[in-house]
């Protein structure tokens, strides 16, 4: 019995880790949240299906953006949010413009639902 308990627990922790992030096999869809906390993504790298919303949140005082060729947030202050959905398969690679010297980058691998 307690071994049961233990897998099951594992196997929670670790559906926990895959959805926060997604993976190739099983990309996250509908609205994904990602922060912008200590001048970083969090998770810095997600895989979502086309038409996913990505809603970035700003929990630093410091202004991020979350800037792509695909996408621009435009400035996000502390404490707010801004959403952009991704309509295209591919890899996009994003920067905040005021903080991408101190690697505020991230990476959105879109795939087909
Ligand atoms: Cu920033």
């Amino acid at each position: 019995m307690r071994f049961l308990l233990v897998v099951l627990a594992v196997g929670f922790l670790a559906g926990c880790a895959g959805q926060e992030e997604g993976s190739p096999e099983e990309p996250r869809s509908g609205t994904v949240d990602i922060m912008m906390r200590g001048f970083e993504f969090e998770p810095r790298e997600v895989w979502v299906t086309v038409g996913t919303t990505l809603r970035f949140q700003n929990e630093d005082s410091a202004v991020h953006t979350a800037t792509a060729d695909a996408f621009d947030t435009g400035d996000v202050a502390s404490g707010d949010q801004a959403s952009v959905t991704v309509d295209g398969v591919g890899d996009i690679q994003y920067v905040c413009i005021y903080h991408e010297a101190q690697d505020m980058t991230g990476t959105v691998h879109v795939v087909q639902g």
